[in-house]
């Protein structure tokens, strides 16, 4: 699907494979790694990126939810990664729609601001954290597409999606295009 000038693009398979400008991580508050999407690219991009992840921490504090912050892709086929904090799922009513949102939004302004004009997200909040996905897709379907009619920074953002049942939950928030808030 195409937002002016930028393609959005839904695939199965593992970010830490995907070679873009930008990678994002589903990471914590702490940046102190994990399991998940944060495991595997810390994992493959090597110890870089946690040493930069230090410096933040030292700096800032760490990342509070809906924010991103950025480092080096490390080994890893892409040239940074932004790494953004969604919200842990508490039912909904504790500002996790907003929370999200501002994850995916922040993540583009900051690869944009870097020269980015391509990126790939996962689908954060929805594995560790427990955001339904069939909650959290119109949500990041719908930031992409807000963000692309503003700006055209991007040539194409992509959702990497791990299974093949996530990537037809995806594909069906962005057919129905009602559900893409
Ligand atoms: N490529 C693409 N997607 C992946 C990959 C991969 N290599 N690995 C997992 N996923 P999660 P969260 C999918 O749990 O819910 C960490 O411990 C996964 O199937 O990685 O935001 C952090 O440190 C799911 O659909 O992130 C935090 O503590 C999606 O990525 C916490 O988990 C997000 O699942 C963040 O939880």
């Amino acid at each position: 699907m195409r937002v002016g000038k930028t393609r959005l693009l839904l695939k199965q398979g593992d970010i830490t494979r995907e070679t873009v400008d930008v990678i994002v991580n589903a990471a914590n508050s702490g940046l102190r790694g994990g399991g998940g999407v944060d495991g595997a690219i810390h994992r493959v991009g090597g110890p870089r990126i946690m040493a930069e992840c230090d410096a933040i921490r030292a700096r800032q504090g760490g990342c509070p939810p809906g924010q991103a912050v950025i480092t080096t892709g490390g080994q890893l086929p892409a040239q940074h990664v932004v790494h953004t904090v969604g919200p842990i799922w508490r039912g909904g009513a504790r500002g996790e729609p907003d929370l999200l949102r501002n994850a995916y939004l922040n993540s583009l302004r900051l690869a944009a601001e870097h020269g980015a004009k391509t990126i790939a997200f996962p689908s954060i909040s929805t594995g560790v954290y427990g955001y339904p996905i069939e909650l959290a897709a119109p949500i990041a379907l719908g930031a992409a597409r807000d963000f692309a009619l503003a700006d055209s920074s991007f040539e194409e953002i992509r959702f990497i999606l791990f299974s093949l049942g996530d990537l037809g939950i995806y594909q069906r928030a962005l057919a129905d295009r009602k559900s893409v808030v």
